[in-house]
């Protein structure tokens, strides 16, 4: 049986690999997390006692606990997506984002080499890497121009799998991800503070309420690739299991604003909305009888020192040579994690 480690189970991307690996797959699963005092296993409740699962410590900035978890284990894969992933907190947080984004990485991979050369490795790469884009959409030839620490590292991260790869012959790669969302995405990402915001609306415009709640965002007008992350699972897999290792983007093709979310979110909640004003004065309010009540301001502490402004992703390679396609459409998407969020506030009220 063959065994695959994944890192950061407890997170949407790595609980839903799990899921996906034990649907399609007989592989044996070691899922990692970090030890904290209290645990966060939420995402990853449903399959604690799955005999084909076995959840371990590690701790990706510490070489030693690693190369001890390799040893034991001697996977056949290793899947990182374990990460620092909020991009507006690698501000905040630089160099945990790069001890967490760059060095984690050259931590598995001196592990890889040393103690089990024949694991195929993947790292998630991201669309920020390409950041401040020179083309769209972005395909595999798009320059790097990262536009944060997040980026920066992940850049970094990529020269090393790059690295290792060609000077050690490891079946490394580094796949870039665009925007991937769904019901388990983490409240400060965009989508998902739509959705819960929206949900949280819909609910007090249904009990009548005088002042509803209100949603406090920054930039509208970025455009992004929005995927469903459950389609990314399948991709990632279809990457590690081709001859070469070989980089491929993994995206909607489609982009949208934050705008458009946030109004596709609203007409799936049925509300009805008027937009007034512009940049930091911009105000959305709904409608009902006449009155109108505030739902959304902008709130400039959200804009970022430094903006990725468009993303589009060129999907088509990995679509011609691995036959890899998405699900879900954008509408879809929406639609999902809306739902999810009315049902898990309804339930809690
Ligand atoms: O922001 C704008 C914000 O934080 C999306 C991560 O998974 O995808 C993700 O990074 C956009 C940005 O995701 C708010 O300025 C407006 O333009 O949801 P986000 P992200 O930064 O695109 C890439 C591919 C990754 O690799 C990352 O790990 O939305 N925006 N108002 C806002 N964003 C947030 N978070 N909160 C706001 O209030």
């Amino acid at each position: 049986m063959k065994k695959v480690l994944v890192t950061g189970v407890s997170g949407q991307d790595g609980s839903h690999m799990v899921d996906f690996l034990l649907k399609n797959t007989d592989c044996k699963i070691y899922g990692s997390v970090r030890r904290l005092s209290v645990r966060n296993h939420e995402n990853i409740r449903h399959v604690l006692n799955n005999e084909r699962f076995e959840l371990i410590d590690m701790d990706l900035n510490d070489a030693h606990s690693i190369r001890d978890v390799i040893m034991s284990i001697n996977p056949d894969y290793f899947i990182n997506f374990a990460a620092q992933s909020f991009v507006a907190g690698s501000w905040k947080y630089p160099i945990q984002t790069w001890e967490t984004d760059a060095d984690a990485v050259l931590h598995i991979l001196e592990s890889i080499r040393r103690f089990a050369p024949e694991c195929r490795f993947y790292n998630a790469g991201s669309s920020e890497e390409f950041g401040d884009v020179r083309y769209s959409p972005q395909d595999e030839s798009h320059p790097l121009c990262p536009q944060s620490p997040y980026g920066a590292a992940k850049c970094a991260a990529r020269h090393l799998v790059r690295v290792y790869r060609e000077s050690y012959n490891l079946f490394a790669i580094q796949g870039w991800l665009f925007n991937h969302e769904g019901t388990r995405r983490g409240i400060d990402f965009v989508t998902r503070k739509i959705s819960n915001g929206v949900a949280k609306i819909r609910l007090a415009y249904e009990d009548q309420l005088n002042d509803l709640p209100y949603l406090e965002l920054g930039n509208l007008d970025a455009k992004r690739d929005w995927s469903d992350a459950e389609d990314f699972m399948e991709g990632v897999w279809l990457m590690l299991n081709t001859n070469e290792p070989k980089n491929y983007v993994l995206a909607s093709g489609e982009m949208h604003t934050v705008r458009e979310f946030f109004e596709t979110c609203l007409r799936e909640a049925r509300l009805e909305y008027k937009q007034e004003g512009s940049g930091v004065e911009e105000k959305y309010y709904c409608t009902k009888n006449g009155r109108k009540s505030l739902i959304l301001k902008i709130n400039p502490e959200f804009y970022r020192p430094a903006e990725v402004h468009k993303l589009q992703g060129d999907c088509s390679l990995i679509e011609k040579e691995l036959g890899w396609q998405r699900k879900n459409t954008f509408h879809e998407l929406v639609k999902k994690m809306y739902n999810n969020d009315y049902k898990l506030l309804n339930s809690r009220l």
